[in-house]
């Protein structure tokens, strides 16, 4: 057999790292490119490994239609009458609102989220959802509505890195061995983290936060920003800094420090570390966005931020495509699901809030929602409130998956359709959002192509409902030239370029977006004002509705990131599986002891939302009052034990870290 070596993209996770694909029709090699200018040869083991994902002998490979309780294979023709059939019906019977078109974490935010919008938009449906509903959005609120963008490291110029709530050395493997090498090279590190992470142990200061807690220990770093390193800092370019300055100073160290378990000596030792050394770049992640206060906290992080950095003024960057044609056509769109609850993330990102879909469907708020198309996601494992949704999808009259594999979500569809991953797609990769100038190919890679590619349904279901103008290509290549020709880089250059890549020109974007209109930082944030949040951030944004107590004494984190796993998937793959074989608990040795627990023995954790039996690992990772569930499975769902009470006031974001838990000796 032929055995040729493709150039392309590893989109498993936001780094989209270069790769060199070889097949011989029996065997994947998958290796890093080192002509990449990114990633420069780098790949992870879950990049290189994924041949064995590809050829997993239980991918999907036809439709399956459920009949009873039978599943019945039936061909692609039929499949796609099925599904055209059923949305049909549910736009005749409750209106086109009541479809939702939902787009998961593994297809990315890019080519198909446009072409799944599109679609849904075309149908008449404003419920295009997308993972957004849970993942970095709330990152990008914060930081967007404090000065534009979100902030992007640049380590020749950098002398200081703040980690906060994220973990980059198990979630971005790419971009810790940069930060490793910055730190090597004398770039400070402070990691604010309630655990002492693979990130933390390469830390000059590791703040081991109480949970929940960062909003009142950012203002604290405000604080001390305001005090001492002067009113120039921020420069006159910005709005409400004389309100937060106040704000600042009429609190005290004392009151701010109580609530994040730091002492003094730990706060100024760190507070004179990331001051003295600026530039100070922060990288913030999930632990900040999962939480029922977490854009406010993130605003007060990025005012820091911008004190850290006063001449960095992120604005978001991209390779300037042609808008996909025909949306002066959308019918009129009704309001989109958690539009009263989140309006500005309904607004702002033009998607439904999909932690309101279960509202619809069980309770016709604010309508019925009746059917739903799934691509690339596996809500079932990674929404919050497991019964609830459960209880949702089992209500919906049609459910279709699009999926390589039978999940838990698929399991629950009456249609499912195989769908082929990156290494069988063509699409295109910017990664200007990351804030690289860099414009990419991902190719079709393989000789044995397995399922459907993603464009390839949504044209196809286009046509069958009658929105051919919307998709007006015969193929996916057609459709990104047309994308692709508002610029200078076309399909073919892509394809030469030995990377599968190309740099960019950029003009910056300065007063692009409506988040800061006049290009100024703002303190003070007129749009929250203007939704009816409090535009500063000051400490009673920062409070919760319920904190740890006598019933609930530990804080739990679900859903921190593990090395080998890409959320819900690779569990059923022996490579993947031998390194991290089972989900557990980590506990610390000391609370341990104290329940006479030992390492492997199981037990229960319980939260006010459920109780699920898992096995104990003893980490002195976590703190003695913390513990850690990692999400994604099957056996022990970490989102059992999480809720739809209460969520992010300004992004409908749900509560899935710092959330009060007990552990259970199975005996009692
Ligand atoms: N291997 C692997 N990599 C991935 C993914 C994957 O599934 N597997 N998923 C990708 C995706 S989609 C995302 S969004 C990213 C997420 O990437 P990150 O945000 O970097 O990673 P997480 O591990 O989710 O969370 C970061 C940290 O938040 C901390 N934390 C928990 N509660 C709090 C708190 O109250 N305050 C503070 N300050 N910290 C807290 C946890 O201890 C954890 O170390 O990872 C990406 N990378
Ligand atoms: N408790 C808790 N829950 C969480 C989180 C947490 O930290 N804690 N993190 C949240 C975050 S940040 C995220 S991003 C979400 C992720 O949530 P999901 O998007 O549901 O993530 P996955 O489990 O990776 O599901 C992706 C699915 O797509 C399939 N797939 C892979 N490649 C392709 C492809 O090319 N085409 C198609 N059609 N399908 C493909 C995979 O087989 C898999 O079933 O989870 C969220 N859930
Ligand atoms: S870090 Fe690993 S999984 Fe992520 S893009 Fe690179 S090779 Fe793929
Ligand atoms: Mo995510």
């Amino acid at each position: 057999m032929e055995n040729r070596r493709i150039a392309t993209i590893c989109r498993i996770c936001k780094e989209n790292c270069g790769i060199l694909v070889s097949d011989n029709g029996h065997t994947l090699k998958i290796a890093g490119n080192p002509e990449h200018p990114i990633s420069r040869g780098f790949s992870c083991f879950k990049g290189r490994n994924f041949g064995d994902v590809h050829n997993a002998p239980d991918r999907l490979r036809t439709p399956m239609l459920k009949k009873g309780s039978r599943w019945v294979s039936i061909s692609y023709e039929d499949a796609v009458e099925v599904l055209v059939h059923k949305l049909n019906a549910a736009k005749d019977k409750y209106g086109p609102q009541s479809v939702a078109f939902y787009k998961g974490e593994s297809v990315k935010h890019q080519e198909i989220a446009h072409y799944m919008s599109h679609l849904a938009f075309g149908f008449g449906s404003p419920n295009y959802i997308s993972v957004g509903s849970l993942c970095h959005y709330a990152m990008v609120l914060g930081h967007s509505l404090t000065y534009g963008g979100m902030p992007k490291p640049d380590f020749q110029r950098l002398k200081t890195a703040v980690v906060w709530g994220a973990n980059p050395a198990n979630a971005s493997p790419l971009e810790f061995s940069r930060l490793k090498r910055a730190v090597r090279d004398g770039t400070k590190l402070m990691v604010v983290d309630p655990s002492r992470t693979k990130t933390a142990e390469q830390a000059d200061i590791h703040l081991p936060i109480t949970p929940g807690s960062d909003g009142y220990l950012a203002l604290a770093f405000m604080k001390h920003a305001v005090e001492n390193v002067g009113p120039d800092a921020p420069g006159s370019l910005s709005t409400g800094w004389d309100i937060l300055s106040d704000t600042v100073k009429s609190l005290s160290y004392g009151e701010l420090l109580r609530h994040t378990g730091l002492d003094w000596p730990q706060f100024h030792r760190a507070a004179s570390l990331i001051f003295a050394n600026r530039p100070g770049w922060v990288l913030t992640g999930l632990g900040l966005e999962l939480q029922q206060v977490g854009v406010q906290a993130i605003r007060a992080i990025a005012c820091l931020q911008s004190v850290l950095d006063p001449s960095n003024r992120p604005f978001p960057i991209s390779a300037g495509m042609r808008d996909l044609p025909g949306r002066e056509n959308y019918p009129p769109l009704p309001a989109a699901i958690g539009a009263t609850q989140a309006p500005l993330y309904v607004q702002t990102r033009r998607e439904a809030q999909g932690m309101f879909l279960s509202r619809a469907i069980l309770n016709d708020d604010p309508y019925p929602l009746r059917a739903m198309l799934v691509v690339g996601g596996n809500p079932m494992s990674t929404f919050p409130a497991y019964s609830e949704h459960r209880r949702a999808l089992e209500k919906l009259d049609f459910l279709a998956v699009f999926d390589l594999f039978m999940t838990q979500t698929a399991q629950l569809a009456d249609l499912v359709l195989p769908a082929s991953d990156h290494l069988d797609n063509l699409e295109l990769h910017d990664y200007g959002p990351a804030g690289r100038p860099y414009l990419g190919l991902v190719k079709p890679a393989t000789l044995n192509p397995i399922g459907l590619p993603t464009w390839k349904l949504v044209f196809r279901l286009a046509r069958e409902l009658g929105l051919e103008r919307l998709f007006p290509w015969a193929d996916n290549r057609d459709a990104l030239a047309y994308r692709l020709s508002a610029g200078s880089i076309q399909i073919e250059d892509l394809e030469k370029s030995p990377g599968s890549v190309l740099p960019y020109e950029t003009a910056e974007k300065r007063n692009n977006g409506w988040f800061t209109a006049d290009g100024k930082v703002q303190y003070r944030s007129e749009k929250l004002e203007e939704f009816g949040y409090v535009g500063v951030p000051v400490p009673n944004c920062f409070e919760v509705p319920f904190r740890t107590d006598r019933e609930f004494p530990l804080w739990l984190s679900t859903g921190d990131r593990i090395p080998v796993y890409q959320h819900s998937q690779y569990r059923q793959v022996p490579t993947y599986r031998d390194r991290t074989p089972e989900a557990f608990v980590d506990v610390h040795p000391g609370t341990a002891a104290e329940l006479d627990i030992g390492n492997g023995d199981r037990v229960f954790v319980a939260t006010r939302y459920g109780r699920m039996e898992i096995r104990v690992n003893l980490s002195d990772e976590v703190r003695r009052d913390c513990i850690r569930i990692p999400h994604g499975w099957e056996e022990a769902n970490a989102n059992t034990l999480t809720g739809l009470e209460y969520f992010d006031s300004i992004s409908g974001f749900p509560w899935l870290r710092a959330l009060p838990a007990r552990l259970e000796r199975k005996d009692g």
